[in-house]
């Protein structure tokens, strides 16, 4: 029995001030914060959106296009980002307030600049694997917790893969510790994981 806490995305560049800001993004770190400190968790792990400058998920590596236009990325349709989480930039580092000394694993996602990566597992083709099923499958986790940034993006992704790639696990979401990019995808987000079977449920209910 092996309870871990995943962190999506806990970064800069999605908290204001940062160059894909989700509104309130970083009213979830004291919730993280909390739930490392007092959740009970046997594991904590951290994913990072890190991105090649030329990463083609970027409007700019696109004439004519604007951030939040929609476009092509290898011939699949593709939502044109502002420049995000550029590899070693300010924007990619973990929000200042997150207690990064209670993370003991790292997962970075979205290196390779011809396909994005919203799920903390695979790329979005699917085609390759980041190695975090293998990583919880060798730590033996059997309930897996999940909150971050961005609930209609990253974390959706990151729970139906959870899911998907590790049958038997309990993956519950924590909606309190999520904030998204658009209300109506958050809403279809929220009933797509429940539907695949995620929990949803509150950081209230854990630990004291
Ligand atoms: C994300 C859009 C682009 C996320 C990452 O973390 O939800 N969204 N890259
Ligand atoms: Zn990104």
């Amino acid at each position: 029995m092996t309870k871990a806490l995943l962190l999506i995305d806990l970064q800069n560049g999605f908290c204001p001030g940062g160059n894909l800001p989700v509104a309130d993004g970083d009213a979830v770190v004291p919730v993280a914060n909390r739930l490392m400190r007092d959740g009970g968790y046997d594991l904590v792990i951290a994913s990072q959106d890190w991105h090649p400058s030329n990463h083609g998920s970027f409007a700019s590596q696109h004439a004519g296009k604007k951030p939040f236009d929609m476009g092509e990325l290898s011939g699949q349709p593709q939502v044109m980002w502002p420049d995000h989480c550029v590899q070693d930039t300010p924007d990619a580092d973990f929000h200042p307030a997150l207690d990064v000394s209670r993370i003991d694993h790292v997962q970075r996602k979205g290196e390779n600049p011809k396909v994005d990566s919203y799920s903390a597992f695979r790329d979005n083709d699917r085609a390759a694997l980041t190695g975090l099923a293998e990583f919880l499958r060798s730590k033996n986790v059997t309930e897996l917790d999940l909150l971050g940034l961005a609930t209609d993006y990253c974390v959706r992704f990151s729970a139906l893969d959870a899911v998907e790639m590790l049958p038997g696990v309990r993956v519950r979401l924590i909606a309190d510790g999520c904030r998204g990019i658009d209300p109506k995808g958050v809403e279809d987000a929220l009933s797509a994981m429940a539907d695949a079977g995620v929990e949803i449920t509150d950081s209230s209910r854990i630990g004291i």
